[in-house]
């Protein structure tokens, strides 16, 4: 049974070992664009002798239309195509491999935060239940709610489709190794997969069958753009992130998946629970069945990795590996603060805690100022 650093094949991607980065917002990308000192953090998780197997960058919106947030990368224009350009060189130059999560918010977004103040575009005009953080000018930021939405036209529908197309071909331009979906956490796709978020009654609502296809569609034209096989997908059954609800995950998530099992996807990346950490996380009297899950889509053909995510220790990470109910295990916060993760891992490292204060948004310190741990003191066997 392979362990978190075994190499291992996803897709098109031959990786390390089996520790994967999670995407994780940071909010330092003014103007969409993102900066050196990203670069300097990508890289410092990027040594697959000591970090990340793979990085997933955080989540990049596709169009001006796509943002939620104060000071999140874009993926849209030449511009940040070049400045990406930075980061994945720096990744690369130490053997690394990334991917970039390609990001719609939907209807979890602020109107002072999208072009000419518009109403933020949803399946439908349902209002969720949730905030997000904007920065004033002042430099001062603060959570607000979001807005109400307006409800995509059936005919702009397309455009936001070739939206993701556009974004993942800037992606592969800009260097990265592939491209992952952020189907996950209640933003746009998540929003049209979900019963509580949408309300249509054409063909991208309704039953679950209806409610899927958007996911597939942006699925297959990304995929026919780069690849199946650097094409990776995340979604959060569970997770109410965002307001996301619906009737039946189990059954909307198993058809979710089934629809994508042609797609010869490189991987699944599956939040498991709801965020930060509680993969115990349960509505009603049942557990959402994960092992169902996995197994719909490896009976529908689907062969891509299977990457789990929330909350694992390293032993905890290593035993579903054992289990063979994933071939790759993601983390995220540990990674903030321990940029050598993967040998802290191995050589049973105490890992050291991040600052929830520096999470989002400020500049160099809690970003790239967490140093490796301490050089090992010399013993009598061997030196280094
Ligand atoms: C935390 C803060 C802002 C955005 C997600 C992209 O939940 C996010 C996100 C997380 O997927």
């Amino acid at each position: 049974m392979p362990s978190l650093f075994d190499a291992v094949q996803v897709g098109d991607l031959r990786l390390a070992n089996r520790i994967v980065m999670a995407p994780m917002t940071r909010n330092r990308a003014p103007q969409s664009l993102p900066t050196p000192s990203m670069a300097v953090y990508y890289a410092q998780r990027a040594d697959p002798q000591e970090g990340a197997g793979l990085i997933v960058s955080e989540a990049t919106a596709i169009s001006p239309q796509a943002q939620g947030y104060s000071d999140v990368p874009g993926l849209w224009s030449g511009e940040q195509v070049r400045a990406w350009r930075v980061v994945t060189d720096a990744v690369h130059a130490r053997q690394g491999r990334i991917v970039a999560q390609l990001w719609h918010v939907g209807r979890i977004s602020h109107t002072s935060l999208l072009p000419d103040g518009q109403p933020p575009v949803a399946p439908s005009a349902v209002l969720a239940n949730a905030r997000t953080y904007i920065v004033e000018a002042a430099g001062s930021g603060s959570f607000v709610a979001t807005s109400m939405p307006r409800a995509l036209l059936r005919e702009e529908i397309p455009a936001v489709i070739e939206e993701f197309r556009v974004a993942a071909a800037n992606a592969i331009e800009a260097g990265f190794d592939g491209v992952e979906i952020h189907a996950a956490n209640g933003y746009l796709i998540d929003q049209f997969l979900r019963s509580g978020s949408n309300r249509r009654d054409d063909e991208w609502g309704g039953p679950i069958e209806r409610r899927v296809r958007f996911l597939r569609e942006v699925t297959a034209a990304v995929a026919a753009e780069v690849g199946g096989g650097r094409t990776g997908l995340r979604l959060s059954p569970m997770a109410p992130t965002n307001d996301a609800a619906d009737d039946d995950p189990q059954r909307l998530f198993e058809h979710a998946v089934q629809q994508l099992a042609p797609l010869a996807l490189a991987y699944l990346h599956i939040v498991e629970g709801q965020g930060r950490g509680d993969r115990g996380y349960q509505v009603g009297p049942k557990p959402f069945d994960y092992v169902a899950l996995r197994q719909a889509y490896r009976d529908a053909g689907g062969h891509g990795a299977w990457i789990v995510n929330n909350g694992y220790s390293a032993q905890g990470a290593e035993q579903v590996l054992q289990e063979g109910m994933a071939e790759l295990v993601s983390f995220g916060r540990p990674f903030i603060a321990n940029p050598d993760l993967a040998a802290r891992f191995r050589d049973a490292v105490p890992l050291a805690e991040p600052q929830q204060e520096t999470f989002y948004g400020g500049g160099d310190h809690g970003y790239i100022d967490y140093p490796r741990r301490p050089a090992a003191l010399p013993t009598s066997s061997h030196a280094g």
